[in-house]
C-alpha cells in the first residue's frame, strides 16, 4: 500500500514509517519540524538525540534499503499539501501532524489559539485535499482517549445506543475534553464524521491513550533511526517522564493523589495498532472509531511499576507527590472499551514492567542530557492557578 504520514518526523511518525516499509509498504510524509521547535521553546530537549532530517533520511535509505519520500510541507499550506497528495496518490493517510500537548495549549491565549488553528485547520485541509485529489484514500486520524474525559459510565468506541423520552438512536458518545488541545481533537472528530457522511470519504478516528516507550524492533540499534523521547512538562507523557526522572534520581512527579486513571500503551503497541488499522480499511463513506490502549492504570500504579523496573536495573526510584497544575478529577470511574482492534488481531504487550526496563536501559546512556535539564522536571503551567488555590485543592485534600 502507499501510505502518507503527516508529521513523519515526530515521536510516532518516525517509528511508523520504519515499521511500514519493513512490511513492504511505500511511505511518503511531510513535516515542518515544529515539534523540535516547541521542545526548544519550553527549554528542553529529547532524551535520545534526534538527528537532522537529512541524516535521518540517509540512515533510512541505508538501513531499510528504500527511500522515505519526504517534503517539508505545512498542512496549513493548502496548495502544497494538495499537490503532494495529488502526486503520491496514497491508499492511506495517517494524520499525526498536530500539536499534541495539553499543557502547551494552556500556557496563554497565544498558545491556545495557535493549537486550535494549527490542529483544526490543518485537519480540515487534509479533508478538503482528500476530497479533491484522493477521495478513495483511508484517513487514519489520530484522536485521543482524552476526547471522552472521565464520565461516570462506561466509554464505548465512539457511539452508543441511547433511549430518551421513549425513542432510541445510536449517537456519538459525549465528548468532555479537558484542555484546549484535547478539544481540538473533538473538533476534528466532528469535521471528519461530517466529511465521511457528506462526501463519502472513509476514516478511522483513533482514540489513543497515553503512549510510552523508546523503541520498536524496526529501529534496530542505529541511533540515527531512534525516535525522540521528551520528558518536559508539555511534550513528555507521564511514563516517559517518570523513566527519565528515574535515571537522574529525581522523584517521580505524581500530580495530586496520583489516582487519575487513563488508558496507556507502549510505543510498539501504538505502531502495531496503527498498522492493523491501515491494513484493514473501512468501506467508502464509513466513519469508525477505535479506542486504542493496552490497559487502564492509575498514575500511581505506573509509578510503582517504574520503581520496580528501576530496581531491576539498579536504580533506587523515589515517588513524589506534587500539587496538580491541571484541573482534573483525581477520584473517578473509568472503564473504556477497546474491542475493535482486538477483533482485528491486536495482541497487547501486557508486560509493562519489561517495556519500562528496556526504556531505562535505553535512557541510562543519556543520563547527562536529562541531568542538564533537571530544573524543568517540576511543572509550572497551570490550568487556573487562582481558582485552584482558592479552592485549596492540594494533594492532602485529594488523596
Ligand atoms: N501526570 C502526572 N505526572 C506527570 C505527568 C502527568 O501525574 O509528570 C498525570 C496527568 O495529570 C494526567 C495523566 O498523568 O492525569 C496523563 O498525563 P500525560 O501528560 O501523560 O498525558 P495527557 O496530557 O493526557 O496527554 C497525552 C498526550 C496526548 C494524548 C493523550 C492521550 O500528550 O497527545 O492525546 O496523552 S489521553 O491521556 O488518553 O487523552
Amino acid at each position: 500500500m502507499k501510505v502518507f504520514i503527516a508529521g513523519v518526523d515526530g515521536y510516532l511518525g518516525w517509528a511508523l514509517a520504519q515499521h511500514l516499509v519493513k512490511r513492504g509498504h511505500t511511505v511518503a510524509g511531510n513535516d515542518i519540524f515544529l515539534r523540535r521547535e516547541w521542545v526548544e521553546e519550553v527549554e528542553s530537549t529529547s532524551a535520545t538525540p534526534v538527528y537532522s532530517i537529512d541524516e535521518r533520511l540517509a540512515a533510512f535509505r541505508e538501513v531499510h534499503g528504500v527511500d522515505l519520500i519526504f517534503r517539508e510541507v505545512d498542512l496549513l499550506d493548502y496548495p502544497a499539501l494538495r499537490e503532494f497528495l495529488a502526486e503520491f496518490q496514497p491508499d492511506a493517510i495517517v494524520h499525526l501532524a498536530e500539536m499534541p500537548s495539553a499543557p502547551y495549549s494552556m500556557i496563554d491565549q497565544k498558545h491556545a489559539a495557535f493549537t486550535q488553528t494549527n490542529n483544526v485547520i490543518g485537519s480540515l485541509n487534509v479533508l478538503w485535499a482528500m476530497r479533491e485529489v484522493c477521495p478513495d484514500a483511508h484517513l487514519v486520524k489520530l484522536g485521543t482517549m482524552g476526547e471522552y474525559g472521565t464520565p461516570n459510565v462506561d466509554i464505548p468506541e465512539g457511539f452508543f445506543e441511547i433511549e430518551y423520552r421513549g425513542r432510541k438512536d445510536v449517537l456519538p458518545f459525549p465528548r468532555q475534553a479537558n484542555s484546549f488541545y484535547h478539544l481540538t481533537k473533538v473538533h476534528d472528530t466532528n469535521n471528519t464524521m461530517f466529511a465521511c457522511k457528506t462526501w463519502g470519504l472513509r476514516s478511522t478516528d483513533i482514540m489513543q491513550g497515553v503512549v510510552f516507550g523508546t523503541r520498536i524492533d524496526a529501529m534496530g540499534d542505529d541511533p540515527r533511526l531512534f525516535t525522540r523521547l521528551d520528558f518536559d512538562q508539555c511534550f513528555g507523557t507521564a511514563v516517559n517522564r517518570f523513566c527519565c526522572q528515574a535515571v537522574v534520581g529525581h522523584p517521580l512527579t505524581l500530580f495530586g493523589s496520583g489516582h487519575m486513571r487513563r488508558g496507556f500503551l507502549p510505543l510498539r503497541d501504538s505502531i502495531q495498532c496503527l498498522t492493523i488499522t491501515i491494513e484493514n480499511p473501512p468501506q467508502k463513506g464509513e466513519y469508525r472509531v477505535f479506542n486504542q490502549f493496552e490497559e487502564t492504570y492509575t498514575i500511581e500504579e505506573l509509578a510503582q511499576k517504574v520503581k520496580e523496573a528501576g530496581a531491576a536495573v539498579g536504580l533506587d526510584v523515589e515517588i513524589g507527590y506534587y500539587e496538580n497544575p491541571r484541573t482534573e478529577k483525581h477520584e473517578h470511574y473509568y472503564n473504556p472499551d477497546r474491542q475493535h482492534l482486538i477483533d482485528l488481531g491486536y495482541v497487547p504487550t501486557h508486560d509493562v514492567v519489561a517495556e519500562m526496563k528496556i526504556m531505562l536501559q535505553d535512557l541510562l546512556p543519556h543520563r547527562d542530557r536529562i541531568m542538564e535539564k533537571r530544573e524543568i522536571l517540576v511543572p509550572d503551567i497551570w490550568w487556573d492557578r487562582e481558582r485552584h488555590r482558592a479552592q485549596q485543592i492540594s494533594p492532602e485534600t485529594t488523596k
